[in-house]
């Protein structure tokens, strides 16, 4: 008897897959990519520096990579796994067109985490650990100053709530237990800081070989004290297991691949970089965070993650969380915003189309300005009409093509704070601009009527068009 779908309580198992979601572990997820054909197995032996890089660059979005015995390492490499947004609404079990809005409930309604005491990620523990002894860690663009570890999820924990955070940050190798790391001023640093005054270093754990759905949940732009690994179960709908650390009281991922456990030094910085970032070029920092790594744990036969700078995996793991927070916080004034996009032209950080269905005239000028204040770092702001497909550029380009005058529906703000990581600011101030791309209310069924065919959504290709015919057999 053949294998069949079977449910268990109000879950559904999927055969094959251990748990609910696709995305719930690394290894579930490789082994649906390669059901629905999705992965490449690469040559083994790829050289750790850059060809690993420009075969999984080259095949991003199209296929994830997998890498048997990169420069000889006995670890393979896994890279672009959730490079798609199709993939990553597989991943956790939604419609394409229903993922923010998933984030979005995720994140409003985390769910605790589940502590086990035996897990696959201690099965094994090396005490003494050299980085580049121990796993494959590629080079990947041309002025990247040495191996980058971009796929470390870090966690840490607020010694003032006892609750953690996770984050995914640049980590250079630098050393056999060294690491420097460049922090952003946000959770991770203000914790640091606080261990730093009081003359203490911060324990830290760095999980390698997370699943989707711990991935995105570490770039959601959560307030503090919320543990993102919370919103990775609301995600994957089960409360995610974790386990303790072996040298700290960290909780991490309990299905991970890999767990680096250290501790970010008081008081210690270093210079890091350069390193090819989602802007598609280089950031150095002068003053990186240090960490120093105590021991590694890990599964049996571990596979190792890493994200190319600059990918449409490092664009869209920061994208979809973000649309999530600038959808929910534009909503709270104007209901009538139906969708919001972040484009790859725009880093998936810069650029923001907005789609809505304006009450008054003038309205979609106050959306542009809310977008403004959602997200400091978004530059440029188009609104466009519900008929209008904010994914597609194509669409969105006739929308400003025929329904914008800059006379009148353009928007400027000079001089406000934006991304220091975009070069053309002044240290990340610049200009803002708005193009309200939606129809006026009065016209939109007489000059703006747009063109339709009757029953072209409709149609069935397959029922009208015969495969078996020749042209010949119509033409003498
Ligand atoms: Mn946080």
């Amino acid at each position: 008897m053949g294998r069949q779908e079977g449910t268990a309580g109000d879950v559904a198992v999927r055969p094959g897959h251990n748990r609910a979601k696709p995305g719930a572990t690394l290894r579930d997820w490789l082994a649906d990519l390669e059901a629905r054909e999705r992965l490449a197995i690469v040559r083994p032996n790829v050289k750790l520096a850059f060809e690993l890089a420009a075969i999984a660059s080259t095949l991003d979005g199209k296929k994830a990579t997998f890498f048997p015995q990169p420069g000889g390492h006995k670890l393979p490499v896994v890279s672009g796994i959730v490079s798609h947004r199709e993939w990553i609404a597989d991943a956790i079990g939604v419609a394409p067109e229903k993922l923010v809005n998933a984030f979005k409930a995720a994140s409003a309604k985390p769910l605790p985490c589940r502590p086990v005491d035996h897990a696959p990620c201690q099965t094994h523990m090396i005490a003494e650990p050299d980085l580049l002894r121990d796993l494959p860690i590629p080079v990947h663009n041309e002025l990247d100053n040495g191996p980058y570890i971009t796929a470390g999820l870090i966690i840490v924990r607020n010694p003032a709530s006892g609750i953690q955070n996770v984050a995914i940050v640049r980590m250079q190798v630098v050393g056999p237990r060294r690491i420097g790391a460049l922090l952003l001023p946000r959770h991770t640093m203000a914790f640091m800081d606080n261990a730093e005054k009081a003359g203490h270093d911060l324990s830290c754990a760095i999980v390698i070989g997370a699943s989707p759905a711990e991935l995105l949940a570490s770039q959601a732009i959560a307030p503090m004290d919320c543990d993102e690994l919370e919103i990775a179960g609301a995600l994957i709908g089960e409360p995610l297991e974790v386990t303790r650390c072996k040298t700290s009281d960290l909780h991490v991922p309990a299905h991970a691949e890999i767990v680096l456990e250290g501790r970010l030094l008081a008081g210690q910085r270093a210079p890091e970089g350069p390193f090819g970032e989602f802007t598609q070029y280089y950031g150095a920092s002068p003053a990186s965070h240090v960490i120093e790594i105590d021991a590694i744990t890990h599964r049996p036969d571990p596979i190792y993650h890493t994200i190319i700078g600059g990918s449409l995996e490092h664009l869209l793991l920061g994208c979809i969380p973000r649309e999530a927070t600038i959808l929910e916080s534009i909503q709270r004034h104007f209901p009538n915003v139906t969708n919001v996009a972040l484009s790859p032209g725009g880093v998936c950080r810069y650029h923001l189309c907005v789609q809505m269905k304006p009450r008054a005239d003038g309205e979609p000028k106050n959306v542009i300005l809310a977008a403004f204040a959602a997200h400091y770092d978004i530059k440029q702001v188009i609104v466009v009409d519900t008929d209008v497909d904010v994914h597609n550029s194509v669409e969105v380009e006739w929308a400003v093509s025929t329904r914008f005058q800059a006379s009148k529906d353009l928007v400027l703000v000079h001089e406000a704070q934006g991304s220091k990581l975009d070069p053309s600011t002044r240290n990340g101030v610049g200009s803002k601009m708005g193009l309200d791309a939606t129809v006026p209310i009065a016209l939109r069924d007489s000059e703006f009527k747009r063109i339709a065919i009757p029953g072209k959504d409709q149609l069935d290709l397959d029922a009208v068009i015969d495969p078996s015919a020749r042209l010949a057999d119509h033409v003498a």
